[in-house]
């Protein structure tokens, strides 16, 4: 591995392992300078492919488009986009014809805006334009997965959720009281629906205050914390960045007379707008403001609180208080025209441009110990320090548990402290097509706690999306069903077709095993989780070419539908495999299939798998009033696969709760002969 300093770059964390500065010019690209910053461009063949840069629309292989690493609150995640929540630099470009140039990955730390044009002005160049302080990391030599993997080595091991958090989730944003969470939990309980933990969106907060309760909605919480504890809940609440400014409100009153909040060019206190009106952002890149920040998650924690969720840390800016004053003032100074189409468009043009305006990130100011920084050259950083902030307070706080802790906005390096959600999709077939799109390439940065909002954020989800969306989120860590306030409902028991959604996640139930052995074997060894086919098949052209369909740990191959009123698609084997249907834990068929295409019908209520020639995974059985993680118990597996003489499997185990992960030496090499699997 080489590492390449430009100018004078800040000190980003993202990475753990030491390298020294590579003397020499990079080789893998050319360099230029320009006016903004850095240019590198290097040709790509017709058959090569590039993977990775995370969080971001379009396919696995990002050629033909250009991708821009600048956090966005920007909920219509359409393919014209150019930037999503996070900002993950890393890709690797592999080469067609390695005899010609080898394969290599490239990660480009820089926390401000960093472009990506890959193939889009032309269709053979990759050109990414840097800031002109940054360090650039360059991978060489072995397949796309020992390049993988070097990178998560550079970048330190990926963080690790407590077991119940594999489990089905369910979430949205209108739960205003606790009995609208009681009744939620009846609803799953009262028809045998597994169920792990509810969300507590905004509606929790008084007045959408971080670190209140509103005390009329959830009188006496920790009893209900209790109460749900004892039913086998966790309640997952959520932060948001900003903080509102009201007189006497404690986290605002100390942010205040601290200095912990983002100031101004002058030195006052940034003014935003978000949820609650008025707000400053704590500085969670100044060490101090970020312990003093992390701190706040105690009071929750001593409640019975062990898991959260942290929104709008792009961050979401609403309007700044500056540019609204700008923009009302524009207005007013037209009132009495005859506003044309251009005056009016105009008009138009600077009310919505009042939300994330990049005029806002360019005026305030971070201190970086004792160094003055502009927020927007260190942008992408935000919502990775909000979650580094809890994170390390969970380690003061219960240095000996695993609390659930996921982030909307993330850098390279965030990874270590949490999980994302991909933030608001919408009840879109086409957005369940990319949620598995960016499944591994959000595994290619390190983020393996990771999921789509199930069903689909924004629109009104149809009972058959819903279906097919969960036949795929039943292999995803995080298994969350959200949606936004004013949509459909869509938990499972609203449909008619409840019974075939309780067994669907029943059927995540019968393989946590696997999946969570898969998950900790991931994160443990810098491994992925999900991969494109290539990676397991790279001497194989096709496998390359394969958008919709995904390698789910060590055995598995997933081939998700994702189009309406389809009866089933069409798959891709790269070689034979065993092809398992489920109906539900107890109802399951197989059939060996060779190498090859195939069209496979996939009834709406089924989940479709292959396991892979000489590989097996277990399966638990149920009790059939199982409810929660707790319920699943690997005294009873049944092993699943197929074999010339016999197939093995490395299992993980451990207690899912403490931080005592099983060391290598401990992961148990199953094996069964031919005979002794289900198939
Ligand atoms: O401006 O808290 O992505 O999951 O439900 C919307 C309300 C703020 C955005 C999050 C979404 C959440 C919503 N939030």
């Amino acid at each position: 591995m080489k590492k390449y300093v430009y100018g004078n770059p800040l000190e980003t964390g993202a990475v753990v392992r030491e390298i020294s500065e590579s003397k020499t010019d990079i080789s893998v690209f050319q360099l230029s300078e320009t006016d903004e910053g850095l240019e590198f461009s290097c040709r790509m063949n017709e058959n090569d492919v590039v993977y990775g840069l995370g969080e971001q629309v379009r396919g696995m292989n990002k050629r033909g488009f250009t991708y821009i690493s600048y956090a966005a609150d920007d909920p219509i995640h359409t393919e014209n986009k150019h930037s999503l929540y996070g900002g993950h630099n890393f890709l690797i470009l592999h080469r067609a014809d390695p005899s010609v140039e080898a394969s290599f990955g490239v990660f480009v730390d820089d926390p401000g805006k960093v472009v990506f044009d890959i193939g889009e002005t032309k269709r053979d160049l990759l050109l990414i334009r840097t800031g002109k302080d940054c360090v650039v990391y360059v991978m060489e030599g072995g397949s796309l997965i020992n390049l993988a993997k070097q990178f998560r080595e550079l970048i330190g091991q990926s963080y690790i959720a407590p077991k119940w958090a594999f489990g089905y989730q369910q979430s949205r944003w209108g739960y205003k009281n606790a009995d609208d969470v009681r009744s939620v939990v009846w609803n799953h309980r009262s028809r045998g629906i597994p169920l792990d933990a509810v969300y507590l969106d905004i509606d929790y907060m008084e007045r959408y205050k971080d670190f209140t309760v509103d005390e009329e909605r959830f009188p006496d919480f920790t009893g209900f914390v209790e109460e749900m504890k004892e039913q086998g809940i966790h309640l997952v609440p959520i932060i948001d960045a900003g903080v509102k400014i009201e007189k006497g409100y404690p986290v605002y009153e100390e942010g205040v007379r601290e200095n912990y909040f983002c100031k101004e060019e002058n030195g006052e206190d940034f003014v935003g707008a978000v949820w609650p009106g008025k707000v400053h952002f704590p500085d969670v890149l100044n060490e101090k403001a970020r312990a003093w920040f992390g701190e706040k998650y105690r009071w929750l924690i001593a409640q019975g609180i062990d898991g959260f969720w942290n929104d709008m840390n792009e961050p979401a800016i609403f309007y700044s208080e500056k540019n609204l004053k700008k923009v009302l003032e524009e207005i007013s100074s037209i009132q009495d025209d005859n506003l044309d189409l251009n005056d009016f468009f105009h008009m138009q043009e600077i009310v919505e441009g009042l939300c994330n305006h990049p005029q806002d990130y360019k005026s305030f100011y971070h201190d970086m110990n004792g160094q003055k920084v502009c927020h927007d050259r260190v942008h992408n950083l935000y919502g990775f320090y909000m979650t580094r902030a809890a994170s390390e307070a969970f380690e003061r706080i219960a240095p000996d548990e695993r609390l659930l802790l996921f982030s909307r906005s993330s850098y390279i390096g965030m990874h270590r402290y949490g999980g994302i959600w991909t933030g608001d999709n919408e009840s879109w077939w086409s957005h369940l097509l990319l949620s598995i799109q960016q499944m591994p390439s959000l595994n290619l940065c390190g983020i393996l706690y990771t999921g789509s909002d199930l069903g689909g954020f924004g629109s009104d989800a149809t009972e058959d999306l819903l279906l097919r969306w969960m036949a795929f989120a039943i292999f995803t860590p995080l298994m969350r069903n959200h949606s936004a306030a004013g949509t459909r409902m869509q938990e499972a028991y609203r449909f008619e077709a409840a019974e075939s959604f309780r067994r669907l996640i029943r059927i995540r139930y019968g393989l946590l095993t696997y999946l969570y052995s898969e998950y900790m074997k991931a994160a443990l060894s810098d491994t992925l989780y999900f991969r494109p086919l290539s990676f397991d098949y790279p001497e194989d052209a096709h496998a390359y070419l394969v958008e919709d369909q995904l390698m789910v740990g060590e055995s598995l191959m997933i081939a998700p539908v994702y189009t309406q009123n389809a009866k089933g698609r069409y798959v891709y084997l790269p070689e034979e495999m065993l092809m398992v249907r489920m109906r539900s834990d107890k109802e399951r068929t197989y059939q060996t299939l060779a190498g090859g295409h195939h069209y496979l019908d996939v009834a709406l209520d089924e989940v479709v798998f292959f396991v892979k020639k000489n590989h097996m995974l277990p399966l638990a059985i149920l009790e059939d009033d199982a409810k929660t993680t707790q319920d699943v118990s690997t005294d009873h597996l049944v092993w699943i696969g197929i074999a010339d003489e016999k197939a093995e499997y490395v299992l993980y185990e451990d207690d899912g709760i403490s931080k005592n992960y099983a060391p290598r030496s401990e992961w148990k090499t199953v094996c069964r002969k031919r005979e002794e699997l289900e198939n």
